[in-house]
């Protein structure tokens, strides 16, 4: 086979994401956009010689045709194995679950998230390192590194390869292995959770929904929901992944699933839904005419760990986010085990799951997972949901309730304002960081300032300090957190995310509850001013 050096020249744009690079479509599809970005990675890790990696993607629009120039690239870099999924599509958990499976030495995920697709939408690489979870800021920099300087690009000469057949081929040197995207994954699920007695609570009658968005999620649900665990035929809504979601922003939150949240909040809502993103790391739970905060969920997962036969017998500690509520904390203390607070992004957990420090992790951006696998897991969190309701014969509602009136309710919402200038933003924050101290002591709209502080994560693993975020805090238990997106393509991001701790009454309005924060949040940053945003343009 004839390996060809192609000569190239960097773009200056491109500047990544974390752990890999997420861009509109429309740019990625620039002549040798995607294979810079490719070579440059492989390039910087040491060459892919003798490596095996596995390659798949959510199914988004140019996931065809990424996989196969990114397979021609990889032989020609002499790469000695690529596990792929069948028809090239992966969830990121089930990627993350072969990767770990197979000792494989990387692994590549086409996909921007939680990002729209089709041309007008985004696209993007994960990258995973051999520990299964996306690589350290510090690999992506070295990435972005080489994308500045890179001349030329490495493929072959071939035909497409077929990747609709399970099984082994090879192309040149590079064997390629074509496996069954859900079953590797459904093992592993079986052996964390008590199916048994998830099956009955369907053969009793349990009303179920899992939304998957049009996106990657769908087959996995009717695998696992329907086929296997017996909900009823029809369980599984948008179940066939689209190339642009049918239209949807698949994002599982209040608005983005509104569809979702309109159907558990009518007259004939089942007992629960589920929803995942397009590439099925996130998750969203609805009771019947009720919605669980990602927060919440993750600190009532805890709190119920015995139900699951794969933690009944002692979790490690836990972690969030900053940017997350101090729910889980207040679990954390009553169990006695440590709560670690980290930066937003998943690869932050990884060294503290590596070490054994930590069995349960979220995020407020509707993610959460264990230590099974490193990426978030939107399926893992509704089987847990449906496990511990199998188990306790409770209702959502019930089970949150119950939570709730033991340890008090942290109301929380995250209010985005989008589109921002990107210096426009970035003095926003530079200044509100200058400004921090000055609140303090200072009351305002009755919540009274105790600290403010920029968000400073010393990793206790690899000694790396990661500043990501600002956090003010009021005497009550009330918190702020500002933040920028790293996920977003359209300008800047201000993230403004709220919570408010009431130890007796479960029954306000979010949004209600909140609104008097978010003012307080608005004048601290100066937002209006320097924005002319006078409301968030998403509250979720
Ligand atoms: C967002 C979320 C963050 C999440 C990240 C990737 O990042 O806030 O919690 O880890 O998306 O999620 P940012 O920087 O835009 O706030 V996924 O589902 O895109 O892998
Ligand atoms: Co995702």
């Amino acid at each position: 086979m004839q390996i060809q050096t192609i000569a190239t020249t960097p773009y200056t744009d491109q500047k990544m994401g974390t752990a890999g690079i997420r861009k509109k479509v429309k740019t990625i599809i620039q002549p040798n956009y995607l294979e810079n970005f490719v070579q440059s990675l492989f390039d910087a890790i040491g060459g892919v010689k003798d490596k095996t990696f596995v390659l798949s993607g959510d199914g988004r629009y140019y996931n065809d045709v990424a996989i196969q120039k990114i397979i021609k690239m990889a032989a020609a870099n002499g790469m000695k194995k690529l596990i792929i999924g069948q028809n090239g599509m992966l969830s990121t958990p089930a990627s993350s679950c072969i990767l770990l499976k197979n000792h494989a030495d990387g692994g590549l995920t086409l996909t921007a998230s939680h990002n729209p697709g089709g041309i007008n939408g985004d696209f993007g690489i994960k990258y995973a390192t051999s520990n299964g979870g996306q690589c350290s800021s510090q690999v992506s920099a070295e990435i972005y590194e080489k994308t500045k300087t890179i001349t030329s690009y490495k493929t072959i000469d071939a035909p497409d390869v077929n990747l609709s057949n399970i099984g082994s081929q090879t192309l040149g040197d590079m064997q390629i292995e074509i496996v069954d995207p859900i079953k590797d994954y459904l093992l592993m699920m079986e052996n964390i959770f008590d199916f048994e007695v998830i099956k009955k609570l369907f053969a009793n009658g349990f009303d179920f929904v899992f939304d998957a968005m049009n996106a990657v999620t769908g087959p996995y649900g009717i695998k696992i929901f329907e086929e296997v665990l017996g909900a009823k035929k029809g369980s599984v809504h948008q179940a066939v992944p689209m190339p642009d979601f049918g239209g949807l922003h698949p994002d599982p939150n209040l608005v983005y699933a509104k569809h979702l949240v309109d159907l558990m909040y009518s007259d004939n809502a089942p007992d629960m839904a589920g929803a995942n993103d397009g590439d099925g790391d996130r998750n969203m739970i609805l009771g019947k005419k009720f919605f669980v905060s990602p927060s919440d969920s993750l600190a009532i997962l805890t709190d119920n760990y015995k139900y699951i036969p794969a933690y009944k017998n002692g979790i490690f500690g836990v972690a969030k986010s900053a940017a997350t509520s101090t729910a889980v904390c207040r679990v954390a203390k009553a169990l006695n085990i440590n709560c670690y607070e980290v930066p937003t992004g998943w690869k932050n957990f990884c060294n503290l799951m590596d070490t054994n420090r930590i069995t349960f992790c979220g995020e407020e951006s509707f993610g959460t997972s264990s230590s099974h696998i490193r990426e978030k897991d939107g399926i893992w969190a509704i089987l847990f949901w449906l496990n511990i309701i199998a188990a306790t014969g409770k209702s959502v509602e019930q089970i949150t309730r119950d939570f709730w009136a033991k340890y008090g309710r942290t109301y929380y919402l995250r209010f985005d304002f989008d589109g921002i200038d990107t210096a426009v933003a970035d003095q926003l924050m530079a200044d509100l960081e200058q400004n921090l101290s000055s609140f303090e002591g200072k009351t305002y709209n009755t919540y009274k300032v105790s600290e403010a502080k920029p968000f400073i994560y010393h990793d206790v693993v690899d000694g790396s300090v990661t500043k990501n975020g600002l956090l003010v805090y009021f005497e009550g238990g009330h918190r702020i957190c500002y933040r920028l997106s790293g996920t977003g393509t359209n300008g800047a991001t201000l993230r403004v995310y709220i919570e408010s701790y009431d130890k007796d009454n479960f029954d306000k309005n979010p949004v209600e509850a909140l609104t008097p924060l978010l003012n307080v949040a608005m004048i601290l940053a100066e937002i209006e001013k320097r924005t002319g945003k006078n409301k968030p343009d998403l509250t979720t």
